[in-house]
């Protein structure tokens, strides 16, 4: 079976991390392939990306077993050539990226999830900066989205302690947007990739790329980014739509344009 499958159904690219035995811990093939497959879902028919993963696990990071093996790719391309292209490809793809946390997120596996623009977890899910308690610091992008997503204090903490973080309590101190009883999980999650699948895509987009210059603007800056971007959500077609249904007193039919 390979590592990591692509489904691409009524708009939704479902991509699941499925080395089920390992908790679904990144070797080499499997993080070239995830390139691969987000790749694929630039597709205009891909209104959505939904990441899971297979078996009990969401991901449990780095294949511990790959660092150690005298052939595996060394500490030099981990980061270049694995996660840092995963996350950027994630930030970067114009359309919402859902992480629909099923079980343990661990160390890159976290990391991976709070980069995703809608984190949600079943219950029973877990989230830990497992780095530092193999000697390492966070990487995959923990650095730069945790602090943001719970504050320097909470994520200083996290990231130096390692503790593990049941989903109630990433929802509660903001980590992720939400946590679902573990037996609706699969269904709510999927009612929400529709949604997202169904909505204004180029919107959505511009609403990404707003949240993340704010990052690195100032309130003037953002303001004229705000005015740029929304010439641009204007000039959609699913705009017209949006305000002809409004008028018009219907539900908007929005294709994505
Ligand atoms: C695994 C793993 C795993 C291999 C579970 N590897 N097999 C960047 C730069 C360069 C180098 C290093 O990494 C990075 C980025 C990173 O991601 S660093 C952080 C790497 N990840 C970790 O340190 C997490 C290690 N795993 C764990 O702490 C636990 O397995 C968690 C908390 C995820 C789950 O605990 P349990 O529910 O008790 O399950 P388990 O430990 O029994 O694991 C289940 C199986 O999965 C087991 O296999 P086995 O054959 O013994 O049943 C584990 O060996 C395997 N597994 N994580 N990262």
């Amino acid at each position: 079976m390979s590592p990591v499958l692509l489904e691409i159904k009524d708009g939704i690219a479902f991509i699941t991390l499925n080395r089920p035995e390992k908790f679904n811990a990144f070797n080499r093939e499997m993080a070239l392939l995830m390139q691969e497959k987000l790749d694929a879902c630039k597709t205009d028919t891909v209104r959505c990306v939904y990441i899971t993963g297979a078996g009990k696990a969401f991901c449990a990071g780095q294949d511990l077993a790959e660092v150690v093996d005298p052939n595996g790719p060394g500490m030099q391309r981990i980061l270049s050539e694995h996660y840092n292209p995963i996350v950027t490809r994630i930030r970067e793809l114009e359309k919402p990226v859902l992480a629909a946390v099923n079980g343990v997120a661990a160390g890159a596996g976290a990391n991976l999830a709070i980069c995703c623009d809608i984190v949600i977890a079943a219950k029973s899910a877990s989230f830990i900066q497992a780095f530092s308690k193999i000697g390492l610091i966070a990487d995959t992008g923990g650095s730069f989205f945790l602090p943001r997503l719970v504050g320097w204090q909470k994520a200083s903490a996290l990231m130096m302690l390692g503790d593990k973080v049941p989903a109630d309590e990433a929802e509660r101190i903001g980590m992720i947007y939400k946590f679902y009883e573990d037996n609706s999980f699969i269904a709510e999650s999927e009612r929400l990739a529709d949604k997202l699948a169904c909505m204004p895509t180029m919107a959505l987009y511009l609403i990404k790329k707003e949240l993340q210059w704010s990052s690195t603007h100032t309130l003037y800056e953002q303001l004229q980014n705000e005015d740029k971007l929304q010439q641009r959500a204007a000039q959609s077609s699913d705009y017209k739509e949006g305000v002809a249904a409004f008028l018009e007193k219907r539900q908007p039919v929005f294709k994505g344009k």
